[in-house]
């Protein structure tokens, strides 16, 4: 536990305190801003002093370190998460209520840092989180995106992108340690020979210097001392002004340099499952693996004068392939700049990195041309070479003369770098994220790889940061499980388990509801004040928030609701479970059939709402800027939990497990981990539906799937369509949308992802929550268990198993 107990009195002084010294005020003239940042910076002290004791006890004992590279780290607001974790959060709110704030307030000042697109980057965030409980050594790295995701508006219907500029509340978070600054050197020419010993002799010169200077933010663990440390590096020109332009009359010329070294930093690519192929991602990709290297190379070599011990010390862990230059860029440092031999340096390289692939979809498999990678790092296009002919090498006694096989599999060819490849080449673990994605891996994606290399493949099934999802976003629901089964939930998320005993237990089932309407009513607020709509609160609250994109099948739920929609208004009076279907969803701005969406979304929206015939019992209401913040509103509210992945295409997810410790059922494919979701729950509580992966793939794989013909034979599919060519009234023509389910475009086959294949599966399947849902104390005893069997999904268990059977370090979390 941590050593320092916080009082009322004390927070109360040190806010004071601070407020004076920052802002020269005193507490009764403070804005909620300067509020907000006096509370930060208390925090903060309280934080670095944890972060200075675990560096030093990390110098002290010399043991493992694990560096988690990641693009995207998308932190969530830190006010409320960190006053938890240090067990200040009923005193500070004690102190703020005496000196006239309320709480909520202050914390609705801090900017949602959106360092991320969606689960990847929120994964990595729990993943801080859990290393810090679980006591393990590790250090994030990121980039500092001076811009984070865009800021969503909608404008009559469509989504319109803003920048995000979240350093304004964020920076208090962030301690920049400049000393500690290194430098990227990015172009330029190589020229390598041999000297007159046979040593390689590598010149590499008129490269473009771009610093990297670090901030760290500590990431508190609960219930200990022990903190995880973020690193963002943010990209800073070395020259402030080139002065001859300058005195040469050139003003805007002599800043150029100097601007396009810090565009590096500049925004976070708003991508997710595409393949980017732009020059500054993959500048940004090199700017962060080198910054990270040379920083943990320093140190290390600091402590112990040489790196021949590097892989004992430390393990690198790439999250999916972005970081895959830490391969060849930890061969350059070792080679070029340790004078190691091409084979001792592979040892430790290959030793010390491990990839965890988030992704089947073969777009995302990243692949970049070798004339960019060649432009940007031409030493590193070197060593690439020289990895893939070894690797090649390596192929031909595995598959003596199948050239078409070992040109599959090359880590370079057609003139691209495959960085999937790369990443298994290089290092001694790959791992994917959920039981069924890691044995897809194995069977499909890396099938040939894995014929090789068998025993680097394993799995580590996702996971949450539950105090944040379950104990921070709903106290209520904390509180009740609390006076059923204490706290020790909190760092034993298997003891949630106890909660299955209660299954029975009508006063605490009707407690659950009870939190639940509260909960609901909550995003009812919300829903009024943003959309302006208002929701029926008997209705169930059914919700669909990820980002969009065709696979996660957006469509086949918009599909089900105008098919509802129609329902009602050929039979008004029927006996209907009111429902209101919520959405949130980002779209790549570039990603048209995603906009479009998004759009049709709002068209139905705005047709239920102006209908008075349907509008009491049914709703869709489309919930602008999805975002952390937002998410921790709306996963208490949720009462059905959409996961309706066609199967075989969702890595895991882990929205899926956020809805469920919070009591929402699950409707969905055996897609991700919502294989393990019903493993845990029982079939009997949650709503199964679709084709498994392997029809889906067979389907596929066959060409015969023809969804004209299900147009044709289904007259309630054909009604749905025909009204999507036929619009909402509001005068947008969704014929595109309708075609490319029917006749299929942009290079893909009719209606890819099968909503027309699954949609009778799933209305079915709508139909029995509906059903059960009439069915108050089976809806409640159905949630509880679910709560009850979502210990599984703590990030905590997650991080112990990388802990435990990757990285090999120690970690205090009992399974
Ligand atoms: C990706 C996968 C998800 C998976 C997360 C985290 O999410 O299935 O849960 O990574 O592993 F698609 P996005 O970044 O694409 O949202």
């Amino acid at each position: 536990m941590p050593k320092t107990q916080y009082t009322k009195t004390a927070l109360k002084e040190a806010i004071a305190g601070k407020l004076q010294r920052h802002f020269a005020c005193e507490v009764e003239d403070a804005t909620k801003d300067q509020v907000y940042e006096a509370c930060a910076l208390v925090v903060r002290d309280a934080l670095t002093e944890h972060m200075i004791e675990t560096q030093n006890e990390v110098e002290r004992d010399g043991e493992r370190q694990v560096h988690y590279l990641c693009m995207e780290f998308l932190v969530g607001r830190s006010l409320r998460n960190n006053a938890y974790n240090l067990g200040m959060l009923d005193a500070l709110t004690a102190a703020l209520k005496d000196m006239g704030f309320e709480m909520a307030d202050i914390f609705e000042e801090e900017a949602d840092p959106g360092l991320g697109n969606g689960g990847l980057g929120r994964l990595a965030a729990c993943y801080m989180d859990g290393m810090a409980t679980d006591g393990v050594r590790g250090t994030g790295y990121s980039i500092r995106y001076e811009h984070g995701i865009f800021k969503q508006k909608i404008v009559e219907g469509q989504q319109v992108e803003l920048p995000d500029s979240w350093l304004s509340t964020g920076e208090v978070w962030q301690i920049p340690a400049m000393d500690e600054t290194r430098e990227v050197k990015i172009g330029g020419t190589v020229d390598t020979y041999f000297d007159d010993n046979g040593k390689l002799v590598v010149n590499y010169h008129d490269y473009t210097p771009v610093l990297a200077v670090p901030y760290d933010m500590p990431i508190s663990g609960y219930g200990t001392n022990n903190i995880a440390r973020l690193r963002l590096w943010k990209a800073q020109s070395p020259i402030a002004l080139d002065m001859k332009l300058f005195s040469s009359g050139e003003y805007l010329k002599a800043l150029e340099k100097h601007a396009l070294a810090e565009t590096i930093s500049m925004v976070l690519y708003p991508e997710d499952n595409h393949r980017e192929g732009q020059s500054l991602r993959l500048k940004q990709q090199y700017f962060l693996v080198s910054a990270t290297l040379q920083d943990i190379c320093a140190k290390h070599k600091a402590k112990y004068g040489t790196l021949e011990n590097f892989a004992h010390k430390h393990v690198l862990h790439i999250n999916d392939t972005h970081p895959t230059l830490v391969i060849p860029e930890l061969m350059r440092i070792l080679m070029d700049e340790n004078d190691m031999s091409w084979e001792q340096a592979w040892n430790i390289t290959s030793q010390s990195v491990a990839y965890t692939n988030h992704t089947v979809m073969p777009e995302a498999l990243e692949c970049w041309p070798v004339s960019l990678v060649q432009e940007l790092m031409p030493r590193v296009m070197q060593i690439i070479y020289e990895i893939n002919e070894r690797f090649c090498k390596e192929l031909w006694n595995y598959f003596p003369n199948d050239f078409q096989k070992i040109s599959k599999l090359a880590i370079v060819a057609d003139d691209t770098v495959r960085m999937a490849h790369l990443a298994i080449a290089g290092s001694f673990s790959i791992n994917g994220v959920s039981a069924l994605h890691s044995e897809i891996l194995k069977e499909r994606v890396f099938t040939d790889f894995y014929k090789i290399y068998s025993s680097k493949f394993c799995n580590v099934t996702n996971g949450i940061a539950h105090r944040r999802w379950l104990c921070e976003a709903n106290p209520e629901l904390a509180e009740l499980i609390e006076s059923k089964i204490g706290i020790g939930y909190r760092t034993h998320p298997s003891e949630l388990q106890v909660l299955n005993n209660y299954a029975d237990d009508k006063e605490l089932l009707d407690k659950l509801g009870e939190i639940k309407r509260h909960n609901k009513q909550r995003l009812a607020d919300y829903i009024k004040a943003h959309n302006g709509i208002e929701v029926n609160m008997d209705s169930i609250f059914d919700v669909q928030v990820k980002r969009l994109h065709e696979y996660k099948r957006q469509m086949l739920n918009i599909l089900h609701i105008i098919s509802l929609y129609h329902k009602l208004k050929d039979n008004p009076d029927m006996d209907f479970v009111p429902r209101t279907f919520i959405f949130g969803s980002k779209a790549a701005p570039g990603y048209a059939v995603a906009k479009k969406t998004i759009q049709l979304i709002n068209s139905i929206s705005k047709m239920i709402d102006n209908d008075p015939a349907v509008r009491d019992k049914l709703k869709v209401v489309f919930l602008e800027d999805y975002k952390v913040s937002l998410a921790e509103i709306i996963m208490p509210a949720a009462e059905v939990s959409e996961q309706i992945s066609i199967a075989g295409k969702e890595a895991s997810g882990t929205g899926n497990m956020k809805f469920m410790m919070n009591g929402a059922l699950t409707i969905g494919t055996m897609d991700g981990a919502n294989v393990e979701i019903c493993e845990a729950v029982g079939k009997e509580n949650i709503f199964i539906f679709g084709m498994e992966t392997p029809e889906a793939e067979a389907l596929a794989a066959s060409g015969s799937y023809e969804p004209m013909v299900i147009y044709q034979n289904d007259p309630v599919i054909r009604r749905v369509l025909d009204q999507m060519i036929h619009g909402f009234g509001d005068g947008v023509d969704y014929t595109d949308i309708a075609n490319l389910l029917l006749h299929g475009g942009n290079g893909g086959p009719a209606d890819r992802y099968m909503s027309l294949k699954d949609f009778a599966s799933y209305a079915a399947a709508q139909e029995r929550v509906s059903e059960v849902y009439r069915d108050q104390d089976q809806w409640n005893r159905m949630a509880l268990i679910n709560i009850a069997n979502s210990g599984r999904f703590a990030a905590d268990r997650s991080i112990a198993e990388y802990a435990q059977n990757i990285w090999r370090v120690k970690t205090n979390f009992a399974f």
